[in-house]
């Protein structure tokens, strides 16, 4: 069954807002003009690998015995472990199998166009060369080598879009970072400027100087984040790489809005935006989380997003001895070959020009557990867009003849877009259908282009 997570609250109330005056905005990299040149490639590779690797993949979910709760990467929150003792894992991180070509080239089979990987989750453990603090992947442990800049290496040399995620309030190992309760006290009573100051501010400098051209920064749980400091963050970024995109969670508006971990808009926004998702519950690696996304699960999902205009942003956590595990590559390879044959209907397209077949509000009233109207949603087929052409993604047998929604538009020809087989159309009262053969060609998900006079549908 699929999982789908459908939130009906309008996208733009998720976006932290930031007044800026128009006058202002011009000359700046803010403008919308500098903000859609940047978007420009984010808007058309669509689907992304997310990689959540710490130190937290070597306990894989199990402290001192016991099976700790909740995704993997928390498991130091989870545990309340003290930092001298977090701290000896990096004794253990020695992931030789880890090779950064095999993981750009997984990326890639997957169809993915962009990679952003965890530079420094909220454990505070850094995956780069720092040398702001000493608790990173090249002098905390055996293993010495810098993950990112050979993972940036890869990445540039495949052509492959790279960015960082980088965790820039909570921080675990810090006294003055957020989330620390248990070895350094409240939060409130924390100097959070100092921590900002002497260790965030100076490691996102770093990323942004050392490691080549970066596709975007992923800031996450912006826990004390005023205005002021999170407008600190974007100067640094833009004054360093301006064509470096923000995701949504920095404490102010970013370049686009991410949504809620595996929330998926109910419709189509209007504004650009990126689910974060996991392929299974966790992030970080946990030994007892194996339950998979099926291959069709993420084709209608990757669908199902850029039909209603956003990105997806997939998740997989490798394994402490530096492998992504073999069930999660076999899941994205299998929805990458689809694309091989099918991509066509997602790079670049545009949202849907109805959305009818999204679903609808429940008409007796009925809320969701947060109180948000109930959506019913429908997920027989999608329809995704380029100028001149519909393309029709169909999940389930459809019923033939299949009725085209309502347009003015004239139905020149309609084909397969796996194998450029004719699709019959016909006109009945006015109304193109389409006669597609069955059994349906792909039963994951098959794709009929609709080409059609005129570049967008007239309603
Ligand atoms: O706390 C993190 C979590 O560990 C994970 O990184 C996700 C990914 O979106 N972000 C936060 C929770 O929303």
């Amino acid at each position: 069954m699929r999982s789908a997570v459908f939130s009906r609250v309008p996208i733009a109330v998720l976006a932290l807002g930031m007044a800026v005056s128009p006058a202002s905005r011009a000359q700046t990299p803010d403008s919308p003009e500098a903000k859609e040149a940047r978007l420009a490639w984010f808007h058309e590779a669509k689907y992304g690998l997310f990689i959540h690797w710490g130190l937290y993949a070597i306990p894989a979910g199990e402290w001192q015995g016991r099976r700790i709760p909740g995704i993997g990467e928390w498991i130091m929150f989870r545990a309340k472990i003290p930092v001298s003792e977090y701290e000896q894992l990096a004794k253990q991180w020695n992931p030789v199998k880890f090779d950064a070509e095999a993981w750009v080239q997984l990326a890639q089979d997957a169809g993915m166009k962009y990679v952003v990987i965890t530079s420094k989750h909220h454990d505070g453990f850094a995956l780069f060369h720092s040398k702001v603090s000493p608790f990173n992947v090249v002098d905390a442990t055996p293993f010495g080598r810098d993950i990112l800049k050979e993972l940036a290496d890869a990445c540039a040399r495949r052509g492959m879009r790279l960015g960082f995620y980088y965790s820039q309030a909570q921080d675990w190992h810090e006294p003055n970072g957020a989330g620390n309760t248990w070895d350094f006290g409240p939060d409130e009573e924390k100097d959070f400027d100092e921590y900002l100051r002497g260790k965030a501010e100076p490691q996102v400098r770093e990323l942004l100087t050392g490691y080549g051209k970066v596709a975007l920064v992923w800031f996450d749980t912006p826990r004390l984040m005023t205005p002021e400091r999170a407008q600190g963050f974007t100067d640094l970024v833009r004054s360093l790489q301006p064509k470096t995109l923000i995701d949504g969670r920095l404490g102010a508006a970013g370049d686009y809005v991410t949504t809620g971990d595996n929330v998926i808009p109910a419709e189509v926004q209007s504004t650009a935006w990126e689910v974060p998702a996991t392929l299974n519950h966790t992030w970080g690696y946990r030994e007892d989380d194996q339950d998979w996304k099926s291959p069709g699960d993420v084709a209608f999902k990757l669908v199902d997003i850029v039909s209603k205009g956003g990105n997806y942003l997939l998740n997989v956590g490798p394994m402490a001895d530096g492998t992504i595990p073999q069930a999660s590559q076999d899941v994205l390879r299998t929805v990458g070959r689809w694309l091989k044959a099918n991509g066509e209907a997602v790079y670049g397209a545009g949202p849907t020009p109805w959305g009818d077949e999204h679903g609808e509000p429940s008409s007796k009233g009925a809320k969701d557990l947060r109180g948000n109207p109930l959506f019913l949603a429908r997920e027989e087929w999608r329809v995704t867009t380029r100028p001149g052409k519909l393309y029709f993604t169909f999940f389930k047998e459809p019923r033939v003849p299949f009725d085209l929604p309502p347009m003015k538009n004239a139905v020149k020809r309609a084909y397969r877009l796996a194998d450029g087989h004719t699709i019959r159309v016909e006109v009945e009262g006015g109304r193109p259908r389409l006669l597609i053969d069955r059994p349906i060609h792909d039963p994951m998900a098959t794709v009929v282009v609709v080409e059609i006079e005129g570049d967008a549908v007239e309603r």
